[in-house]
């Protein structure tokens, strides 16, 4: 069986190329999927996606992928700086996870400095606007190629 790889994305992260291109870029949401499924047709593995604006609905999310997936990639966007719930999913899940960012949070308004997530990630990758994905997909499929093949 191949890997399966849930990527998932915070608030506003649907709104990918329609405000802010500055910070987020003028590539749109549907197209940051498609770029992804197409790397991970290269890589042989699988992919499934996950957005949501409710951070319950993330941390559901992330429980239902106990057994269905081999590991996460997630950009919680704003939770990323407050959300202890997310963070226990994630610890509690155990699947290894790597966290994105399309900016740098670190280099950007002092509250964005804290990441709450990070401590439960084998990875994170910022400041590399949407190919920071592409960069956490071969990431985790290293990490995961001494259990399976990608
Ligand atoms: O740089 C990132 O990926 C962030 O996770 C994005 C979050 C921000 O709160 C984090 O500090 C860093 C914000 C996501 C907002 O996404 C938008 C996308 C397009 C247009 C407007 C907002």
């Amino acid at each position: 069986m191949s890997v399966r790889i849930l990527v998932i994305n915070g608030p506003n992260i649907n709104l990918l190329g329609t405000r802010e291109p500055d910070i987020y870029g003028s590539t749109t949401y549907t197209e940051l999927l498609e770029m992804i499924q197409s790397e991970a047709v290269k890589l042989k593995i699988e992919v499934d996606f996950f957005q949501s604006n409710h951070e319950g609905a993330l941390v559901d999310a992330i429980q239902i992928a106990r057994g269905k997936f081999d590991g996460i990639i997630i950009n919680p966007a704003a939770y990323t700086h407050t959300s202890v719930a997310i963070l226990d999913a994630l610890k509690a899940v155990g699947l290894p996870t790597v966290e994105v960012h399309i900016s740098d949070p670190d280099t950007r308004d002092d509250f964005r400095k804290i990441s709450y997530i990070r401590s439960a990630c084998i990875a994170t990758v910022k400041g590399k606007g949407l190919p920071g994905y592409i960069e956490a997909l071969k990431l985790l499929c290293a990490h995961l190629s001494g259990a399976h093949q990608c």
